[in-house]
């Protein structure tokens, strides 16, 4: 099995804490995401979306990170409690991986990784936005009631957020305004130290980013204004 990723990408992150949480054995690919080698026509023929990570399961391409944290789950541990197989207790993991996606890994990456990446600027709104985010994971958290997002057990919705709320951390963000989020985080972080290791890496990445910007004035990309672009 082969996993094609970027050091610092979140999607990638959490597919990686499930792999190594699953002790499946893989090769790592790292995709170097300046140089825009996910926008070859071979990566393409991977992932049309020409987006990273994607998985390589012998031959078997999947791309999209939650589609790919499922897939592990319901083919190599079926019965784990990663992703329950109670339709209820799964109907909440999946909630909360449509929320990360939707709804709270988006202004993130917003405010987080867009400035630093494609020199756009962190705005009042942007900042407005994460805020919003932030409060209604709050607001989960306090109604469900339990130590994870969606469980009292962790499971590959807890992967997805934390990585999500690492950019936030790399940039220096305050989360003591979201006590429950802080806990939660924080939780994870001492109860799983080998899944925090892969998330503290990107982490680490990210905030030397952010305080160092990456010369990124000759990278040609289609979809950022800031940058050259390229048919
Ligand atoms: N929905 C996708 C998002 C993946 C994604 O956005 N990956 C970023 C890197 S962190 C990427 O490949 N972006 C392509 C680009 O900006 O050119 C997933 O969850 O796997």
């Amino acid at each position: 099995m082969k996993l094609y990723a970027v050091s610092d990408g979140p999607p990638s992150l959490a597919v990686r804490m499930t792999l190594k949480a699953m002790h499946i054995q893989y090769q790592l690919i790292n995709v170097d995401f300046c140089a825009l080698e996910h926008r070859t026509e071979d990566y393409a023929k991977m992932n049309p979306q020409k987006e990273i990570p994607v998985l390589d399961d012998d031959g078997f391409h999947l791309s999209e990170s939650i589609a790919i944290m499922q897939y592990l789950c319901d083919k190599y541990a079926p019965l784990s409690t990663l992703y329950p197989v109670d339709p209820n207790e799964r109907a909440l993991v999946n909630q909360r991986l449509c929320f990360n996606m939707g709804f709270y890994y988006a202004p993130i990456s917003a405010h987080s990784m867009a400035p630093i990446f494609f020199d756009y600027e962190r705005t009042p709104m942007s900042l407005k936005k994460v805020e919003n985010a932030l409060e209604v994971f709050e607001t989960y958290l306090q109604r469900l009631g339990t130590k994870y997002a969606a469980s009292d057990n962790v499971t590959i919705a807890d992967f997805a957020l934390v990585s999500s709320t690492l950019c936030l951390e790399a940039i220096d963000f305050d989360l003591s305004p979201y006590p429950l989020v802080q806990k939660w985080y924080s939780t994870f972080k001492a109860e799983y130290p080998e899944l925090w290791q892969i998330a503290n890496s990107g982490m680490q990445e990210i905030n030397e980013f952010e305080h160092n910007p990456p010369d990124l004035s000759n990278m040609e990309h289609p979809f950022h204004p800031t940058r050259k672009s390229k048919a």
